[in-house]
């Protein structure tokens, strides 16, 4: 569990925080923001319990929910193959595509397609904001939500904010790593900006098949990954090794992930709200940096027209000429030693 969870007022998730929030966001011109406040109080609504799937490309993130799903219902592979956000929850099969918000800020209505063509859209990266699947997942009951999400690398930020953006619904964050690529930089750099959202966070270290005791003890292994996650200042609230290849191999930790999934989803009530109070604090702590950033940039461009009358683009223009200078004169002093 994260820390701060006894000091999170639950005033905070009152329907007049949520008014307060929503009117000064409408005040400072944040529509990002407030779009978020709006899912966050549909979330709140539908009291659902949300499972994200976070990780590097080929990690495993779809072939864990497919087993946990019981079905292909993911594309998975040896490439990068997830491209989008996608919401399994159970009900009869059924599969709805979220276009983007237009730019003057309306959400279009999603349309329907079916589970066949689904393969094919959560490939195809961009061309919607979020996937949304129904089908029989005993394991969900009626308020359990697993999501996939892209897999990330240090090159590609588009999927980075992808996931981040949908941290916002995450109530529970499984970071799946592939068992060969868990001490990498950019996986610890990513686990470390999950964990900063104070939700509860797992780490699940897939593909454990590629575990050779004789090259490794897996306690020296695990010894190793705790000591590397603490100094990154990474506190999970639970390590796990699984694999969805070797089934029967003895470090496979499965069915604790799914008795994991079960009781979590029985303090779903607890965990929501305490998920809510982050994203809205997230939320909120976001815009007003970024407010006060406008604010002072409003503020220095004032000051810089009452000071010379001239703008600040002017203002650029002579300190890109003092710098010309001074290469110059370095250049000539230079010359002369
Ligand atoms: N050896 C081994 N391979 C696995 C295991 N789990 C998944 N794989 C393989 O790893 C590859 C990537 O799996 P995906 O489920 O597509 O991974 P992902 O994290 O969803 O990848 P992206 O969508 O690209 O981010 C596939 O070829 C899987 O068959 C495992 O436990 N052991
Ligand atoms: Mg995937």
């Amino acid at each position: 569990m994260g820390t701060g969870r006894a000091e999170m007022p639950n005033e905070i998730l009152k329907e007049q925080s949520y008014l307060g929030l929503r009117k000064l966001l409408e005040q400072w011109e944040d529509p990002a923001a407030v779009q978020i406040i709006t899912d966050l109080e549909t979330k709140a609504a539908a009291g659902e319990l949300t499972f994200a799937f976070c990780g590097h490309f080929s990690a495993g993130k779809s072939s864990m929910i497919n087993q946990l799903c019981g079905k292909q219902v993911l594309p998975s592979g040896p490439v990068p193959t997830s491209a989008n956000i996608v919401s399994i929850r159970s009900g009869s099969p059924r599969v709805l595509l979220y276009p983007h918000a237009l730019e003057t800020g309306v959400q279009p209505s999603p349309w329907e397609t079916t589970p066949e063509q689904l393969q094919d859209f959560c490939r195809k990266g961009g061309e919607y904001a979020a996937i949304s699947v129904w089908e029989d997942v005993p394991l969900l009951g009626s308020h359990g939500v697993l999501m996939d999400t892209p897999g990330v690398d240090s090159t590609d930020n588009g999927h980075q904010a992808a996931t981040h953006s949908a941290l916002h619904l995450a109530d529970v964050v499984f970071y799946v790593m592939d068992y060969n690529h868990v001490q990498s930089e950019n996986n610890l750099a990513f686990a470390k900006a999950l964990s900063e959202w104070g939700k509860p966070l797992y780490l699940i270290i897939n593909q454990i098949d590629k575990h050779r005791e004789q090259e490794i003890t897996i306690e020296l292994y695990r010894r190793q990954l705790e000591s590397a996650f603490g100094q990154w200042g990474i506190h999970p609230a639970g390590i796990l090794f699984t694999s969805l290849k070797v089934q029967e191999h003895p470090l496979n930790q499965w069915e604790h992930l799914l008795s994991l999934i079960d009781s979590l989803l029985k303090q779903r009530e607890e965990l929501l709200q305490y998920s809510l109070s982050r994203s809205l604090y997230h939320t909120a702590d976001a815009a007003l940096g970024a407010y006060r950033e406008e604010e002072q940039r409003e503020e220095r461009e004032r000051l810089l027209e009452e000071a010379g009358g001239e703008g600040p683009d002017s203002v650029e223009q002579e300190l890109q000429k003092c710098a010309e200078e001074r290469v110059r004169l370095d250049g000539l002093g230079r010359r002369r030693a």
